[in-house]
């Protein structure tokens, strides 16, 4: 029996200016409370921390078009954030990043494509993620992320203070979306008229997530292999199981879809950066709950990298004799 050892980065990008809510700062705090470093080491990771980062909010940070929040501490926030996920990348790791907002996307994704141009990205999320600054109605970045990224976007994109380092570096079919369930029009237009694939929570009900992850996959990697980044948002899940969230939206995944989109994210041998966002431990209304929603990031993580169900992930070669 052979199985492949996995080198896996850990950074906690404790962020949380992409939007207006305290407490998804402390996301990497309750994610390594609920013992992500050990569940990842008794599957045979090999692992490298990298600490929670230390970012600096940049005062007098007002807001772009009296509307987009936080915009220089968001550009730099990222750019630290792109350095770390690129170093890791390049020195073999696969980069886990637990944050925070999703808005630390845009340096996730930014590191990751500097050492792996041709990566594909899969987005877990209630939400799209892909307002501009000129269509968001929050002013939130957390929902803006992927408008930075998107190469065809960029015509339509303002340059924000703070963002002149971000490279866009993603092309439409080279991303899909799984658990969708809450698109602002403006976000709609852009999935139909760039030809971004989605699965939406009516299209697992329609195919079951099984299907999903194969038409997933055969748009993605279909014709070529390419590093995988899943940028996971755990509001993806129903917020029955993920209370601890700033947004929550009825009707998301269940546990078992949920940890099967990752257990075949794993199965490709592709996966090259993870992040989990959005934790908020804060916004839980009791202990139980907050520490519900980080196990359930731990779990994410760890099927992620290779923990089964059916529990061939650990060495267990030879049974106990009788004296
Ligand atoms: B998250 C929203 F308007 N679309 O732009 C927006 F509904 O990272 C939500 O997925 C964004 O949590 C949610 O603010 C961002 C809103
Ligand atoms: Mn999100
Ligand atoms: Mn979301």
């Amino acid at each position: 029996q052979t199985r492949s050892v996995h080198s896996v980065a850990v950074v906690g990008a404790p962020f949380s200016q992409g939007q207006k809510k305290k407490g998804v700062e402390y996301g990497p705090a309750a994610i390594r409370e609920a013992g992500l470093l050990k569940r990842l080491s008794i599957l045979g990771c090999h692992l490298k921390d990298f600490g929670d980062l230390n970012f600096i909010k940049v005062p007098k940070d007002e807001p772009y078009n009296n509307l987009v929040v936080y915009p220089r501490s968001v550009g730099l926030a990222n750019q630290e954030l792109a350095e770390v996920v690129s170093r890791a990348v390049s020195g073999g790791y696969s980069c886990v990043t637990i944050g925070g907002d999703h808005s630390l996307a845009i340096g996730t994704i930014s590191g990751h494509a500097r050492h792996c141009p041709d990566l594909c990205v899969i987005w877990v999320d209630a939400h799209a993620d892909i307002n501009t600054p000129l269509t968001t109605v929050s002013g939130n970045i957390h929902g803006q992320p992927l408008s930075f990224l998107v190469r065809e976007l960029q015509g339509k994109v303002p340059q924000l203070p703070g963002f002149s380092w971000v490279k866009p570096c993603l092309s439409p079919p080279s991303i899909v979306y799984i658990g969708l369930r809450d698109v602002d029009p403006p976000e709609h237009f852009i999935l139909k008229n760039y030809d971004i694939q989605s699965f939406s929570m009516r299209d697992i009900d329609r195919l079951g997530i099984q299907k999903v992850m194969e038409q997933t996959f055969d748009l993605l990697i279909g014709k070529r292999q390419k590093p995988i980044h899943l940028s996971f948002d755990i509001y993806a899940f129903d917020p029955k199981l993920a209370p601890a969230t700033g947004t929550p939206v009825v009707g998301g995944l269940t546990y078992r879809e949920g940890v099967y989109i990752t257990e075949e994210i794993h199965k490709t041998g592709l996966l090259s950066a993870l992040d989990l966002v959005e934790v908020n431990p804060h916004l839980a209304t009791s202990e139980e709950e907050a520490k519900a929603t980080a196990s359930l990031a731990v779990d994410v993580i760890a099927s992620s990298f290779s923990q089964t169900r059916e529990g061939g992930h650990i060495v267990y070669d030879h049974l106990p004799t009788p004296s």
